[in-house]
């Protein structure tokens, strides 16, 4: 299932209320992305659950998986997908100690050396990036798309790789030239006028 993903959506509850975070997946899931997380930074574990819950069973319908970020625990006990985890999040092997052997998990990078290492350790996926500065994660410097094309060339031709970081549609088919096959939006999505419009032309992209 995830091989074939190409548009990985993330529902950020920076971006959306708890109250609308239905209404903008199904968005999301209408325009096409192919991949959902839910990433709710310094959101209580009750009212991340909560919201997981909701998200989970129009992901099922959908046929795409849902991918928890940042806690394993949860992730295990609500019988997400997958997991998603950072470079502060510790170990793969602790992480799937706690998630079992049936679950994605997957890491985000920021250079060709954490990608390999990430590969090297047996992470079912990856993000790259920011491939450039982005609100959605201060402090973070763009890395830039000069490596995409080797990154791709050695690990995302073994797990998925999504590009992430300041990807719009406007920007989308300069990375895509630089050798993007994948890739992972928040703002973009959940901020434009018509999310599933905007999702729908972004999959139309790829
Ligand atoms: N990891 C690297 S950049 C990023 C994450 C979670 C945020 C990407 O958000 P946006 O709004 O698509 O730039
Ligand atoms: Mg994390």
């Amino acid at each position: 299932m995830l091989g074939y993903s190409k548009l990985y959506a993330i529902l950020d509850l920076d971006y959306v209320d708890v109250a609308d975070a239905v209404v903008k997946t199904s968005a999301l899931l209408d325009g096409g992305a192919d991949l959902l997380q839910l990433r709710a930074k310094g959101v209580g574990r009750e009212t991340i659950r909560k919201v997981a819950l909701d998200l989970m069973p129009l992901c099922r319908e959908a046929g795409v998986p849902f991918i928890l970020n940042d806690d394993p625990d949860l992730a295990a006990d609500i019988k997400a997908d997958g997991l998603h985890i950072g470079q502060d999040d510790g170990h793969y092997a602790f992480a799937r100690s706690i998630v079992g052997d049936h679950m994605y998990i997957g890491r985000s990078t920021h250079s060709l050396t954490q990608a390999r290492a990430a590969l090297e350790e047996g992470f079912d996926y990856i993000g790259f990036g920011p491939l450039f500065a982005t609100p959605t994660k201060p402090g973070r410097p763009a890395i830039g798309m000069q490596d995409i094309a080797q990154m791709q060339r050695e690990v995302g031709s073994r797990i998925p790789a999504f590009c992430i970081g300041g990807i719009k549609r406007d920007n989308l088919e300069q990375v895509m030239s630089a050798g993007a096959e994948r890739v992972a939006i928040v703002s973009d999505l959940l901020t434009a006028i018509d999310t599933t419009a905007a999702t729908a032309e972004v999959v139309a992209k790829l």
